[in-house]
């Protein structure tokens, strides 16, 4: 195998609403497309870093930067057979998973495509459709979070996701709580609350929450095992899980029941799928999280998350929830029943749409030799 063009988009897309979490307020979602072509075929992958490194020390500067110099280099007319060849030739690269995983995604589906399979099937993915939820920022009132939520339910969304923050949290909990006592509901705190909020966790236990995602360290696996000796409710790790092996130590700690798996977090599919195997083992369900990525990061996810483990709902939505227009043909949209489908089509299984790509694009880079 053969790569010899290698082509990064960073691309700035807006929102169709803010996003505001307890890390700050997204307008525009800027992350990379990357492009591989070799031998006929074209593979498409997005790294989720993002503008700023708030979620993670990653920014689309550190991932253009790791992906020119060292991860590109690695690959780039370099004769490669299979999939681990490729990932093994930037082992000596410490974290930047996103920009990793990324690189990975776009050689996934290029081997997909080449082989003339759906990235599911090359994954091991077992469903032809995926259950789905959503992730809402935080409102500005109590009454703008309902009508939210309820637009959301409507759209047929399973399973809704609130984002909380100190001071914005019990609140809003229990305003949907009493509006749907039914629903399933979970809460994402990216981090921002410490051990000496407990009893704020404790007061959670009473709204049946499916889980809490992420309250404590961003990097922090020990306190989360206090925390979730002191609650009921199910503590679902994101941010501290960066590889199967935070994923050991989390399980084995009881620092959660449950685990959210994104590629970008983890450094890509391969490493994503030993996790979502650990956890099989371990009787740990995963669900797959969401970096509001444009359709061909989307199209990836949905394909990952047909894996067996996926028993939660992702925060895996419709492209209009996020964006006026993808940048794939057909975008990606929610069937009335909550499920979205998996795309049968080899690789990621979409056409990318080159005129909305260019238009969204800010700085373009070919790498070539
Ligand atoms: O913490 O899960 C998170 C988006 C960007 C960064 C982190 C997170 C999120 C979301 C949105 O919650 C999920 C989505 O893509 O819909
Ligand atoms: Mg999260």
């Amino acid at each position: 195998m053969l790569l010899d063009r290698i082509t990064l988009y960073h691309i700035k897309m807006k929102l169709v609403s803010p996003f505001v979490t307890s890390l700050g307020t997204e307008s525009n979602e800027e992350h990379i497309i990357i492009k591989v072509d070799g031998e006929g075929v074209t593979g498409w992958g997005e790294c989720v870093a993002s503008a700023n490194p708030f979620y993670t020390y990653e920014t689309v500067q550190t991932a253009w930067h790791n992906l020119s110099d060292f991860l590109i280099p690695g690959i780039l007319r370099k004769n490669f057979n299979t999939l681990d060849e490729a990932i093994f030739s930037w082992q000596k690269v410490r974290g930047h998973n996103m920009a990793k995983a990324g690189l990975e995604a776009a050689l996934w589906d290029f081997f997909a495509k080449t082989k003339n399979i759906s990235l599911s099937k090359m994954l091991g993915g077992v469903r032809d459709k995926i259950d789905v939820g959503v992730s809402i920022g935080i409102q500005s009132s109590m009454n703008k979070l309902i009508k939210s939520v309820e637009g959301y339910l409507e759209e047929g969304y399973k399973r809704i996701k609130i984002k909380i923050q100190p001071g914005n949290d019990i609140q809003p909990i229990k305003a949907s709580r009493i509006e749907f006592p039914n629903i399933l509901l979970q809460v994402d705190a990216n981090s921002a609350y410490t051990l000496n909020d407990v009893k704020i966790f404790k007061a959670m236990d009473e709204f049946n929450l499916l889980l809490i995602e992420q309250p404590l360290g961003y990097e922090d696996i020990y306190e989360h095992s206090k925390l979730q000796r002191e609650i009921k409710t199910p503590i679902c790790l994101d941010e501290s899980i960066r590889s199967l092996n935070d994923s050991r130590a989390a399980i084995e700690l009881g620092s959660c029941k449950i685990i959210n798996i994104k590629p970008g977090r983890v450094g890509g599919f391969t490493e994503a799928k030993l996790i979502h195997d650990y956890c099989t083992s371990q009787n740990i369900p995963v669900w797959h999280g969401g970096m509001l990525e444009s359709g061909i990061g989307r199209a990836g996810n949905v394909a990952l998350a047909s894996l067996p483990n996926f028993t939660l709902p992702g925060d895996i939505s419709a492209s209009k929830r996020y964006f006026k227009n993808d940048i794939v043909e057909p975008e990606f949209i929610i069937n009335k029943d909550g499920t979205m489908n998996v795309p049968s089509k080899p690789g990621i299984g979409v056409e990318v749409n080159m005129k909305m790509l260019e238009k969204v694009t800010v700085r373009r880079e070919e790498f070539s030799s």
